[in-house]
């Protein structure tokens, strides 16, 4: 198949997903086309089956805000109809799914049909779509997509409660490259930062209010004050500088390291014994199930498809958003015993074995092919 993918192309999960689905795709024979506005992150690979379409936005005097969506509606156009691309599959609702629906009409025009599936990633939804001032455009647009996907249960749901939405939703996790994602042995580095073999408590993330990073940071102090550890927080954000205020206020700042945005994550994660992620919202939590494949346990909070990944009392523990105390209460538990936290460590493992990437990356295989089976059978009705 000839697949366009567009994405945002930055570190967030949905480019990450869509990143590596496209990889995984070339790998597997298929043509892949990325278009987005600068080169994926994770894009980061030569396969002779992956292409990039660059966005170029161009401002001039008269426009205020740039118009990107449709500039990257002409983009599409025009790489659908060069290289014949066979369907377009959008990350991300606003404002990849209604530029898709642009470019498909302006295609049609010129007698080229192209599918277009649309995959719901989270903050698309929960956040930004229940925004009134986007609500009719991303109802509207996954209406008119010819298949949507939602990154887990939950996310159907609230897709389903908040918008009136006539489409069937299905629901395809993220996944993990275990190749990538395996603990490796990185002794030097657990030696460097825990030199009185500490235990390591890793949280990363875009440090989105969302993501309640303060949590992480009053968890970590209150299980240090019974167990020696340390804090590496990976990735940045807006929050960053009230978390640093924060570790400054509790005199933490020395057990406390901020990595940035680290590309090999998996590094850290192989000297992790326990990974945070409080989340306000979580419609799925990619990096959750990437700590997970390196063996390390987690404790969440049960917000939105979190328990669909993490199973409370197995892979580590999932409480109610904010409840620090209980948070705490779990990770002193899972690190108080080294049997214990080895045996959370296994489950973590043998759960995110269930989201390898090549038992996943079929679901949209398939998904693809109905779309096109039903697609072709609308535009060339038999005769
Ligand atoms: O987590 C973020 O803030 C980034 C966000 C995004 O839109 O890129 O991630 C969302 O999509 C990921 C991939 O499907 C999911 O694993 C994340 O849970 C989801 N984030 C939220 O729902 C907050």
């Amino acid at each position: 198949m000839k697949i366009g993918i567009v994405c945002y192309p930055t570190f967030g999960g949905s480019g990450v997903v869509a990143t590596e689905l496209g990889k995984a795709l070339a790998k597997k024979g298929h043509e892949v086309h990325f278009i987005t506005y600068s080169q994926p992150t994770r894009l980061d690979f030569f396969n002779e089956n992956l292409f990039y379409h660059q966005v170029d936005v161009r401002t001039y005097p008269l426009f205020q805000y740039p118009p990107y969506e449709l500039v990257l509606a002409s983009k599409m156009v025009d790489v659908v109809k060069y290289e014949k691309l066979d369907i377009l599959h959008v990350h991300y609702a606003i404002p990849h799914a209604s530029a898709a629906y642009m470019a498909k009409q302006i295609l049609a025009t010129e007698g080229i049909y192209v599918p277009v599936v649309t995959t719901l990633h989270g903050t698309d939804i929960t956040l930004v779509g229940k925004d009134a001032s986007f609500a009719p455009v991303v109802t509207f647009s996954i209406n008119a997509s010819d298949g949507v996907t939602a990154v887990s249960q939950s996310l159907r749901e609230e897709t389903y409660d908040y918008f009136k939405i006539t489409k069937d939703i299905r629901v395809i996790h993220n996944f993990v490259d275990l190749e990538r994602f395996k603990r490796q042995r990185k002794d030097h580095f657990k030696q460097a930062i825990c030199p009185n073999n500490e235990c390591m408590i890793v949280h990363a993330s875009n440090f989105r209010r969302v993501k309640r990073v303060e949590d992480v940071v009053r968890v970590f102090e209150k299980v240090r004050k019974q167990i020696p550890a340390k804090l590496l927080l990976v990735g940045d954000g807006p929050e960053r500088n009230n978390i640093e205020k924060l570790c400054r206020k509790l005199g933490i700042c020395d057990d406390i390291r901020f990595l940035g945005k680290l590309d090999a994550i998996e590094e850290v994660l192989s000297v992790a014994d326990l990974f945070l992620m409080p989340s306000e919202k979580e419609s799925f939590g990619l990096a959750v199930l990437e700590a997970m494949a390196c063996e390390v346990p987690v404790i969440t909070s049960n917000a939105g498809g979190l328990t669909e990944l993490n199973i409370d009392g197995e892979t580590g523990f999932a409480l109610p958003v904010g409840d620090v105390d209980g948070m705490t209460e779990k990770a002193i538990y899972i690190l108080s015993s080294s049997e214990r936290l080895n045996a959370f460590k296994k489950r973590a493992l043998a759960r995110a074995q269930e989201f390898e990437v090549s038992k996943i990356v079929p679901m949209y295989e398939n998904m693809y092919q109905e779309v096109l089976d039903k697609f072709r059978e609308i535009m060339v009705p038999e005769s």
